[in-house]
């Protein structure tokens, strides 16, 4: 090889170098970001259950927390997704054993605990409502990263209804993140994912 050719060779391979390094160091970076992010999802809260009793996430040590945030006035996702809830824990009955189903409110100017008693009710005993002041559920949104937004209707008698996202949380008995769902996964697909992460 030439000796001109030999260093532009020599300068490719070092590009080439370089490049793979920088690759593998965006790759490792990016996963310590997610999962980084992942354990600062959640924590603590305080909040009033659907008895009008105080809760924090202490009370529920023990065992494991589904979490799900929503608002008793929705329409389709929340209703469709906490039944799935209910008809994934009724094909795996050990897992109420281990596991509460959690609703938290993302509209708590008209979910009160009496709302939240009712409602949750119709998806099982097992099921726990948790509300409390604009500021506390404030609080746990943006703990949790949860998006919620007032999105007025005029034309309805609801006077708004709320925007909002957010994936099935599960924590673990000593209250540390375990996973999160997609909330369109289909009962049997539930079941399986909770089996798999509950023991
Ligand atoms: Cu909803």
């Amino acid at each position: 090889m030439p000796p001109r050719t030999r260093a532009v060779f020599l300068a490719l391979i070092a590009i080439a170098a370089a490049v793979a390094t920088a690759a593998v160091t965006i790759l490792l970076t990016s996963e310590r970001q997610v999962g980084g992010q992942a354990a600062q999802v959640g924590g603590a809260f305080a909040l009033t259950d659907q008895d009008g009793k105080r809760v924090t996430e202490a009370d529920f040590r023990g065992r494991y927390m589904l979490i799900f945030f929503g608002f008793t006035n929705c329409p389709d996702v929340c209703p469709m997704t906490l039944q799935r809830i209910a008809d994934a824990l009724d094909a795996v009955p050990a897992l109420k054993e281990r596991l509460t189903p959690v609703l938290i409110t993302v509209d708590p100017e008209r979910d009160t605990p009496a709302v939240m008693k009712e409602y949750v009710g119709f998806f099982g005993p097992e099921f726990r409502g948790l509300t409390g002041t604009q500021a506390e559920i404030d609080a746990v949104l943006k703990a949790y990263k949860v998006y919620a937004k007032k999105v007025p209707l005029p034309d309805s008698a609801l006077g708004y209804t709320m925007d909002h996202g957010g994936l099935i949380y599960l924590y673990g008995p000593d209250g540390a993140f375990v996973t999160a769902y997609d909330p369109s996964l289909d009962v049997t697909a539930l079941a399986a994912r909770l089996k798999e992460n509950v023991n």
